[in-house]
C-alpha cells in the first residue's frame, strides 16, 4: 500500500503513535509519506521506502492565524496526486481529519482517497468539545473510511459526545516496541542519574496542565523523606517553570533532575524503579506503557484509558487524581521492598509485551487499512 500520515510533530504520544506505525509499516513493505508542518521527533534516521512532505505555509501579514488546515489539505491532495497514494491516515482528528477531507474533495474522484482517522485524546476529550470544533470534528471523523480510538474509554466518549455509530469506532490501542523498550540496556544512565545509588523515580510528558506536573513533585517530596531518591523529570511544556520553582519550595531541588525534550526516552526508562503519571486524564497513557515495558512499575490515576493500561496491585497503582498521599504510600511500598518490586516489574514487563507488543497491533492496522480499501472499515 502507498500511505500518507499525518501527525503532530512535536513531543507527544500522539506523534510517536503515527511515527513508530508508519516506520513499522515501511518495514513490511508499504510505502509511507509522512506529511507534517514539520519532521516528527522520532523520525530521526533514513529509512527505506519512508518520505517527508513538509507542508508549505506562507505567512501573509493580513493573517493573524495562518490557516494550517488549509494548506495541509493542498499537501495532502499535491501527494496523493504525485504519490498515487491509496490511503491517508491522520492522527488526531483536528484539524487533520477535515484536511484530509478537504483533499479529497478537492480530488474530484479521479483518485479515491481514502481517509482513516485516529483518534488520540483531547481532540474527543477537551479541544473537539470545544463549540468552535464541535460540529466540524464529528462532521470529519463521521466523513473518514475508517475510525480508530487508542483505548475503550476513549470510544466510548467519542460515541456518547459526539454520537457517532459505535459500529463506526474500533479501538486499536497504542503499542511498544519491546525490543526498544526494555530494561537490559546499555548504555545504562543509572550511575549518572544517581551517583549514591538512590532509587530513582521517573516523569515522561510534554509538561501541559492535564498532567498534573505539580503532584509529581509533590508525591516524590513525600517519597524522598523516607527513601533515598532522584526525581527525573522528561519533557518540557507550559508547567515547567512551575515545577522547578515548586521543587525548591519543597525543599526537593537537589534530588530533582530536568532533562528537557530527550529523544531516546528509551535509555532513561531502562534505568527508572518507578514511573509517576498523575493525569487528571489520559485517553491511553502511552509513556506510562513504555514505562511498563521497561519493566517499571507505574504509579498513575485511575482515570480515562489508564485502568486499561495499569493493571492495578499487578503491574502498578492507580488512585484518584489528587489522591497524593496514597500515591507516595505506594510508590514508598514498592521501593523499599525489593521483592515486591521484583515481581511488579517482572509483570509490568511481561503483560505490556502480551497484549501491546507491536507485532500484535501493527497487524490491526494493516487490517482495517485493507479493509477500508475494499469498501469496508466497520469493527
Ligand atoms: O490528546 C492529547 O492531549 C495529545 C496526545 C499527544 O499527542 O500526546 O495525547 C493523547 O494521545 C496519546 C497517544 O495516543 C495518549 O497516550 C495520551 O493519553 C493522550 N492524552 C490525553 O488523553 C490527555
Amino acid at each position: 500500500m502507498k500511505i500518507g500520515i499525518t501527525c503532530y510533530p512535536t513531543y507527544g504520544g500522539s506523534g510517536a503513535v503515527a511515527t513508530e506505525l508508519g516506520l513499522e509499516l515501511a518495514r513490511r513493505g508499504h510505502e509511507v509519506h509522512f506529511i507534517s508542518y514539520a519532521q516528527p521527533f522520532r523520525l530521526d534516521h533514513f529509512r527505506e521506502r519512508v518520505y517527508f512532505h513538509e507542508v508549505e505555509m506562507d505567512h501573509y501579514p493580513l493573517f493573524e492565524h495562518p490557516p494550517y488546515s488549509l494548506a495541509l489539505a493542498v499537501a495532502l491532495h499535491d501527494a496523493a496526486r504525485k504519490h498515487d497514494l491509496d490511503l491517508v491516515h491522520m492522527h488526531y482528528a483536528i484539524p487533520h481529519a477535515t484536511s484530509a477531507w478537504i483533499a479529497r474533495e478537492m480530488l474530484e474522484g479521479d483518485h479515491p482517497l481514502r481517509i482513516v482517522t485516529t483518534l488520540h485524546g483531547t481532540d474527543i476529550t477537551l479541544v473537539g468539545l470545544h463549540p468552535s470544533f464541535r460540529a466540524i470534528t464529528r462532521f470529519s471523523i463521521l466523513r473518514s473510511d475508517g475510525l480508530t480510538a487508542v483505548s475503550a474509554f476513549l470510544k466510548e466518549r467519542t460515541v456518547r459526545d459526539f454520537q457517532v455509530p459505535a459500529e463506526r469506532v474500533r479501538v486499536i490501542p497504542n503499542f511498544v516496541n519491546p525490543e526498544v523498550f526494555r530494561r537490559d540496556k546499555e548504555p545504562c544512565h543509572r550511575a549518572v542519574l544517581a551517583p549514591a545509588g538512590e532509587r530513582i523515580v521517573m516523569h515522561v510528558s510534554n509538561f501541559r496542565p492535564v498532567k498534573r506536573i505539580p503532584d509529581v513533585l509533590e508525591i516524590f517530596a513525600r517519597i524522598a523523606r523516607r527513601v533515598p531518591a532522584r526525581l527525573v523529570m522528561v519533557g518540557d511544556g507550559p508547567e515547567r517553570p512551575r515545577a522547578v520553582e515548586l521543587a525548591g519550595e519543597l525543599g526537593v531541588e537537589d534530588r530533582v533532575v530536568f532533562l528537557g525534550k530527550h529523544p531516546s526516552v528509551d535509555e532513561l526508562l531502562a534505568c527508572a524503579d518507578l514511573f509517576l503519571l498523575p493525569s487528571r486524564n489520559e485517553s491511553f497513557g502511552l509513556a506510562a506503557l513504555e514505562a511498563l515495558a521497561c519493566g517499571v512499575p507505574v504509579i498513575s490515576t485511575d482515570t480515562g484509558g489508564l485502568p486499561e493500561v495499569v493493571r492495578h496491585g499487578e503491574t502498578g497503582f492507580l488512585f484518584p487524581p489528587g489522591a497524593l498521599d496514597e500515591m507516595a504510600e505506594a510508590g514508598l511500598a514498592l521501593l523499599s521492598d525489593d521483592g515486591l518490586w521484583a515481581r511488579f516489574s517482572r509483570a509490568a514487563r511481561e503483560d505490556a509485551v502480551a497484549r501491546y507488543s507491536l507485532d500484535r497491533i501493527i497487524p490491526l492496522y494493516e487490517q482495517l487499512d485493507q479493509e477500508v480499501l475494499e469498501g469496508g472499515g466497520g469493527p
